[in-house]
Order: structure tokens, then C-alpha cells, then sequence
């Protein structure tokens, strides 16, 4: 049988949530790696597969392509089950509140700054300082919600938590100190700890 393939660059925080989540879901999968800084998604094969020029991406056993890492994250979780989107529509969506969230509100903060500091190797004057501030209000605004629940999204371990652990556990390669949002770490620890992710491994 055709396996799902997942084209990635393993020091992609959004291409190691599909990695994580097929994992999860003992889901058996082909990666197919890709250099990103090498400007293997700007090939005329890849662009074929995907036009937006970007990784994760998904091809399913029929061929089918799909892009974004948060939508691939539910796509997987909706075919395979699994606790990762719950089933009551209020708490899916709450799910999908963070999704959105962390793609408009902490990535392009928290990824960007470190992408910039420890791929590009900028100085820290030379990044934009709006990087810092902003990615500082995303994970006071993530320590309020982990004062009240042991999840970003309540009570389980969901499609939320995949999403926001890719770029908040390599937050200090960007300059971030987690420590100083209280219950970071350790939600970090819970859910690396949930995906049976080799901490060594993947950092
Ligand atoms: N919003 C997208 C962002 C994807 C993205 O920025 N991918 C980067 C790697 S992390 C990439 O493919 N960059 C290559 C390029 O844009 O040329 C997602 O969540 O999948």
C-alpha cells in the first residue's frame, strides 16, 4: 500500500508538528527531506507538488497534496481519530482558536527571531525589536491560559498543544527565556513527554 509522504526540513519547527503528529497517531509515512535553506521548495518538482513553494506538505496515498502545518495537524487527527480534536464543537473550536492564534500571534515572532538569530546568525540589533516584544506578549498570553488549564486548550492534549510546542520549546534559540513565564516549562516537559519525543533528538 502507498504510505502518506511528508516533504520537511527536520529544523523546521511546522514541518516537525506533521512529523510529531503522524507519529502520535501511529500513522506509517514516507519523509522525504528538504533543505529549505538550499531552496529545495523553490524546484520546479516540489513547486509542481506545492505552488506555494513551502514545507510540511502532505501527499496522501491518493496523490492528493496538502500545505499548512496546522491544517495537515487536523487533517491527520480527523481521518485517524484520536484525541487530538475533540468532538463537542465548542472545544473543537476553542482548538482551532489557538491554531489560528499561534500562526498570526506567536510563529511569526517566535519562529522568525530565532530563524533569523541562529540560521541567518544576525546580531541582535539588527533584528526588528517589535520580534521580542511581540513573542514576549505570546507566551505571557500562553503562561495565563497554562495557570488555569494543564493544556493550552483545556484539559487534554490536543491539536493546539502540537502546534505551539514546535517553536516554544526552541524559543530560547531565538533569545526568549521561558523560564520567565511561570508553567512553560513544564507544560514544554508534559507534552514532549505525551508525543514520546526524544529530547535529544529533536532539538
Ligand atoms: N504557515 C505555514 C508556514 C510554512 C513555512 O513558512 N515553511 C517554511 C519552513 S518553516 C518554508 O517552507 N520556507 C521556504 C520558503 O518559504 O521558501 C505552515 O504553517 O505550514
Amino acid at each position: 500500500m502507498t504510505k502518506y509522504r511528508i516533504y520537511g526540513d527536520r529544523r523546521s519547527g511546522n514541518c516537525l508538528k506533521a512529523r510529531w503528529t503522524a507519529e502520535f497517531l501511529n500513522i506509517s509515512y514516507e519523509w522525504v527531506d528538504i533543505d529549505v535553506v538550499k531552496g529545495d521548495t523553490h524546484t520546479e518538482e516540489f513547486l509542481a507538488l506545492n505552488p506555494s513553494g513551502q514545507v510540511p506538505l502532505l501527499v496522501l496515498p491518493d496523490g492528493r497534496a496538502l500545505s499548512q502545518s496546522n491544517a495537515i495537524i487536523l487533517y491527520l487527527a480527523a481521518v485517524h481519530g484520536g484525541p487530538l480534536a475533540p468532538a463537542d464543537p465548542f472545544e473543537r473550536a476553542k482548538v482551532h482558536e489557538w491554531l489560528f492564534w499561534e500562526q498570526y500571534s506567536h510563529e511569526p515572532y517566535i519562529a522568525v527571531r530565532r530563524y533569523q538569530k541562529a540560521f541567518l546568525g544576525k546580531r541582535d540589533e539588527d533584528l526588528d525589536p517589535r520580534l521580542l516584544a511581540n513573542g514576549r506578549r505570546a507566551l505571557a498570553r500562553m503562561a495565563l491560559q497554562l495557570g488555569a488549564t494543564p493544556y493550552i486548550a483545556g484539559e487534554r492534549l490536543t491539536a493546539a498543544d502540537i502546534a505551539l510546542l514546535a517553536y516554544t520549546r526552541v524559543a530560547h534559540e531565538g533569545g526568549f527565556d521561558v523560564e520567565e513565564f511561570p508553567g512553560l516549562s513544564r507544560w514544554i516537559a508534559r507534552v514532549e513527554r505525551d508525543l514520546g519525543i526524544d529530547v535529544r533528538e529533536a532539538a
